[in-house]
């Protein structure tokens, strides 16, 4: 047997004809966002990918089908159903093998871009060391992703569920370049700034395509990790969103969620806190990153 992949039309034309392809996950849609916001800002981030002269390629697992580019039938399936798996490198080729449906993180979505040789990837945040990891041991399977597979990964950097500062040292160790896109801070999903300087700041799409060239003929494994600041009036303070996060951690804690469950647990528990004012900054920073991508996307083809 033979490892197929199943591209939508569109991706297949762009793949035909060398249009610049950027990648889309499909774990904000099923475990990020309730319906049916998470296929409206699905397509809205389609649409984003088009008119920055780039192709939208979103990956999920339907019936044990890897797809890279899901029709709008397939979105909306994808969107409305329940008890998808959530995927990444370890039970990837798991849910293959057994027929599963399954959406895929991160990690996963960064493997399967790979495999389809597309070199850029758009999110709203990452996975990273989630906050008592001392513990715990819980640091999300996208880290050591960035520092395996060659996909720059635009996202608006970390959410302060997780420990930032730890996130960013775990990165370090791992050797993934941590880039921000335009200012000196790394952002912090709904702030434009965690407080703590970026390792690396470029200003200039073409710069990121050619570290990642670079990075590439010098072969140095793994990917990069952009990280572009939320749009300044969708952004929602630190204070207001500081005392949620510590009740959405609490409320995690005392009903024992664990694994895989606890980011979507989170987001979840923050949306319904903040009445689903989170979502609306959410969705403005995903469009941002999808435009910021494509640009990466169009140079990176030149
Ligand atoms: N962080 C967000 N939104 C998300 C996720 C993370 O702000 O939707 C999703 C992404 O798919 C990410 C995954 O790859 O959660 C990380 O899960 P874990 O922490 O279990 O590795
Ligand atoms: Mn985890």
């Amino acid at each position: 047997m033979t490892l197929e992949i199943r591209f939508s039309p569109e991706v297949k034309h762009a793949r035909d004809i060398g249009l610049p392809i950027v990648a889309l996950e499909s774990t904000i849609i099923t475990h990020g966002m309730p319906y049916p916001q998470n296929v409206e800002t699905a397509r809205k981030v389609e649409a984003c990918v088009r008119k920055n002269s780039a192709i939208p390629a979103t990956i999920a697992i339907l019936d044990g089908a890897l797809h890279v580019g899901l029709t709008d039938d397939q979105l909306e399936t994808l969107g409305q159903a329940k008890n998808v798996a959530k995927l990444s490198r370890a039970d990837f080729a798991a849910c293959l093998a057994t027929g599963g449906t399954g959406a895929t993180t991160v990690a996963a979505t960064m493997i399967a871009a790979h495999l389809a040789d597309i070199r850029v990837f758009a999110t709203g945040g990452i996975g990273g060391v989630h906050r008592g990891a001392e513990n715990s041991f819980d640091i999300s399977a996208d880290l050591a992703e960035l520092a395996h597979t060659p996909v720059t990964v635009v996202a608006a950097g970390a959410k302060a569920i997780l420990d930032i500062p730890k996130t960013l040292e775990v990165l370090e160790t791992y050797g993934v370049p941590v880039i921000t896109f335009g200012q000196d801070d790394f952002p912090a999903f709904w702030s434009r700034s965690c407080g703590l300087a970026s390792p690396i700041r470029m200003d200039h799409a073409a710069q990121i395509a050619r570290a990642a060239k670079l990075r590439a003929q010098m072969g140095i494994p793994g990917g990069q990790l952009v990280a572009n600041p939320i749009p300044k009036d969708a952004e929602i303070p630190n204070a207001v969103l500081a005392p949620i996060i510590e009740q959405a951690l609490n409320d995690a804690y005392a009903q024992g969620v664990s694994a895989k469950n606890v980011t979507p647990f989170l987001l979840q528990r923050i949306f319904e806190l903040t009445d689903g004012e989170s979502l609306a900054a959410n969705i403005s920073l995903v469009l941002n990153n999808a435009k910021l991508a494509s640009q990466i996307a169009v140079e990176l083809a030149v």
